[in-house]
């Protein structure tokens, strides 16, 4: 059976509905093509010596693998010479990487995680790339890093690679969600889930349970109904999974629902994941697909940012369980 390319349904979307102009369609193909070469480092695992550390901690005093930072510069590599971009913010650089005068600069902002779950890598658990594109809000010539500072609703795409047994590529550019998978053999990324929808419903919730000392009450409500089960109030018994690589958690929610939550506690003040290019890029998916997401009490979208490394609470997935941990926040 002959399968729809990445670059097919690019130009589907650009032609069919105008949502991806040529430039988009340019770039989001440059990052499936780094995430090809990401996933062909990380699937050699020990022999790639890739999970050893190196000895430095990046911007959120994470110590750095060697795959963070290869994995780093191959998007920086790929994307800084091709014109479509005015600047960068990575996970692992403190600051945006402005594009070398030697090359021209565009109209998009890209932000991404480069290796989300990285802690994962030497347990061989699946890890990912998450990545978000803003527009240039200014004339990008005199760039400013005040310019990546905008809500996420003003993404014009979103999408994560997860590295796993097959590496996944999902996208949005505002028209829904797709799944592509690579096939090795051609070295393309194929369409194969070409309408990714989220349960409204769930029977499975996702948080690191070792925070439970620090949750808020909302929090604790919310979990001690699901861990009741059948007797509680839900009436319904609840399934558990913590991958700790948020690609694999989401994904997971996308194929079958669930609930993902790491919210703030008292042990995370504000979060832990990032708001750039964590949070943002995958509420844009999530909602995309008929999930929601919010910070406990907002919807994540909407949030002004406020820092390039701010870290958010993050409650996602099934909308009518995220829409039940939100309203036991209003509640208190
Ligand atoms: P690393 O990239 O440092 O492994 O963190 C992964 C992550 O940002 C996200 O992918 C997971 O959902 C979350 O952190 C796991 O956090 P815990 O290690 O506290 O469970």
């Amino acid at each position: 059976m002959r399968r729809v390319t990445l670059t097919q349904y690019l130009i589907e979307q650009q032609r069919q509905y105008g949502k991806v102009s040529p430039e988009l369609r340019l770039l989001i193909e440059v990052i499936a093509r780094a995430c090809k070469a990401i996933s062909h480092t990380v699937s050699k695992g020990p022999l790639a010596g890739i999970g050893d550390a190196v000895g430095l901690d990046n911007v959120q005093g994470e110590a750095q693998k060697k795959l963070d930072v290869i994995a780093n510069e191959v998007l920086v590599e790929a994307n800084e010479w091709g014109g479509q971009l005015a600047a960068m913010v990575s996970e692992e650089m403190a600051e945006p990487y402005q594009i070398p005068n030697r090359y021209p600069k565009g109209e998009f902002l890209l932000l991404y995680d480069p290796l989300d779950g990285s802690s994962n890598l030497d347990v061989n658990i699946s890890v990912g790339t998450i990545f978000s594109v803003l527009r240039c809000p200014t004339n990008c010539s005199d760039f400013d890093y005040k310019a990546f500072l905008q809500p996420g609703a003003r993404q014009v795409a979103a999408g994560f690679a997860v590295y796993g047994s097959a590496t996944i590529l999902v996208l949005t550019v505002g028209n829904g969600v797709v799944g592509f998978t690579l096939d090795r053999e051609m070295g393309s990324f194929v369409l194969t889930d070409e309408r990714i929808v989220i349960p409204d419903d769930t029977q499975e919730f996702a948080i690191n349970a070792s925070n439970a000392r620090n949750w808020h009450p909302p929090v604790k409500r919310y979990i001690d109904e699901c861990l009741a089960g059948k007797s509680g109030p839900r009436d319904k018994d609840f399934n558990m999974r913590w991958v700790a690589s948020m690609v694999a958690d989401v994904y997971r929610i996308l194929c079958r629902g669930g609930v993902f939550l790491y919210p703030k506690d008292a042990k995370h003040k504000e979060g832990r994941l990032r708001l750039m290019y964590e949070a943002n890029p995958m509420a844009f998916i999530v909602e995309q697909a008929g999930g929601a997401a919010t910070d406990g009490r907002q919807r994540i979208l909407d949030l002004q940012p406020t820092a390039l490394h701010q870290r958010v609470g993050v409650v996602l997935g099934s909308k009518n369980e995220v829409e039940r941990v939100t309203r036991y926040h209003a509640e208190g």
